[in-house]
């Protein structure tokens, strides 16, 4: 007689392939209608499941953590990002946390060039333009953005997504900063010419456009605080393709309503998925690019994501130490 087959709670609708492969291998229950699963059944998953499998939408805290069953050993997440997740209280209670690092890598990079280019060279206006019936013909004024070549970008959080920007903004023209809590390696800077910097501030202070790459954990939380925003000068760029939570977004708001940065291209927002009414106005004029956290939605990408976390469920349930768990000294 076979193994009984662990039971996998699956918050969120999964690409086709990765179902049917979930129901093969484990007792797979589905949300197939793709609604957000409530608190009260988010608790009734994790006291009855073996596995739970959420994603950035589910709020996986410390009083829901504490409702586990007996059967709950591992919360594998369909995600990168582990912040909808209280990573210390799960593993203090004996619960395993695993994510999908590297596949959304070049998917979010190109997300991360894309917002640049559209928030400096007026992408979205511009497709408007046409479709709304303002385009009166070629005027040599009209429509004008910023040069991207030659200009300067500093990438906060130099890690996969960071660099795999730097590849792709390096060969656009642009000059490559960077801050991170330890300073890459020769091997890694020197293709790359990038610049390290060991301090923030400094840094921010010296861009034309700033990218947030870094993840979303207490000690990132505003990292661009009202007083960080403030060091940027009045023509650079803000882009986040990261979380909303790393930038004080009412203290961004009020600088672009004040006409103190250019614009802004923003995946991702302080309190998903609401967005911030003065973001709204300031899309509607045109200042910012707004995005529905779609940095990583690509069919490909979504199927690899689902990989993963089978291959995580998998070797956990056989045994294993899964391949991307996450470690205390990783949060
Ligand atoms: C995912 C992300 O789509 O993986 C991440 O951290 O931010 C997204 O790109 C989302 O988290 C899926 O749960």
């Amino acid at each position: 007689m076979g193994k009984k087959k662990p039971l996998v709670v699956v918050t969120r609708k999964l690409p086709d392939v990765v179902e049917t492969r979930m129901c093969e291998l484990f007792d797979t229950r589905l949300n197939v209608d793709d609604k957000p699963m409530s608190p009260a059944q988010l608790a009734e998953a994790v006291r009855t499941a073996d596995v739970l499998v959420p994603t950035v939408t589910d709020r996986i805290d410390a009083g829901l953590i504490a409702q586990a069953g007996e059967r709950m050993k591992l919360i594998a997440n369909f995600g990168n990002g582990v912040d909808n997740i209280d990573v210390s209280a799960a593993l203090k209670r004996g619960v395993t946390v695993t994510n999908t690092p590297g596949v959304l890598t070049e998917d979010t990079a190109d997300m991360t060039m894309a917002l640049i280019l559209a928030v400096t060279r007026r992408i979205v206006e511009g497709a408007h333009a046409i479709p709304s019936g303002e385009w009166a013909g070629w005027s040599p004024t009209w429509m004008l953005g910023a040069r991207i070549t030659g200009k300067r970008l500093g990438i906060v959080g130099m890690g996969r997504i960071g660099q795999a920007l730097a590849r792709r903004a390096k060969s656009f023209g642009l000059s490559i900063h960077y801050h991170n809590r330890r300073r890459l390696s020769a091997a890694v800077e020197e293709p790359l010419e990038a610049t390290w910097w060991d301090s923030l501030d400094q840094m921010l202070a010296r861009m034309d456009i700033v990218s947030v790459n870094c993840p979303h954990t207490p000690a990132t939380y505003h990292l661009l605080s009202a007083r960080r925003l403030k060091l940027l000068r009045p023509n650079a760029y803000v882009i986040n393709t990261a979380r909303g939570e790393i930038i004080d977004e009412n203290a961004l708001a009020r600088m672009l309503e004040a006409g103190d940065l250019a614009g802004a291209g923003l995946d991702v927002f302080e309190h998903e998925p609401a967005v911030s009414p003065k973001l709204l106005k300031l899309a509607k004029a045109g200042k910012v690019t707004l995005l529905p956290h779609m940095g990583s939605a690509t069919h490909e990408g979504r199927i690899d994501m689902g990989e993963k976390v089978i291959i995580n469920v998998k070797t956990f349930m056989d045994g294993h130490r899964p391949p991307d768990r996450i470690l205390p000294s990783m949060l």
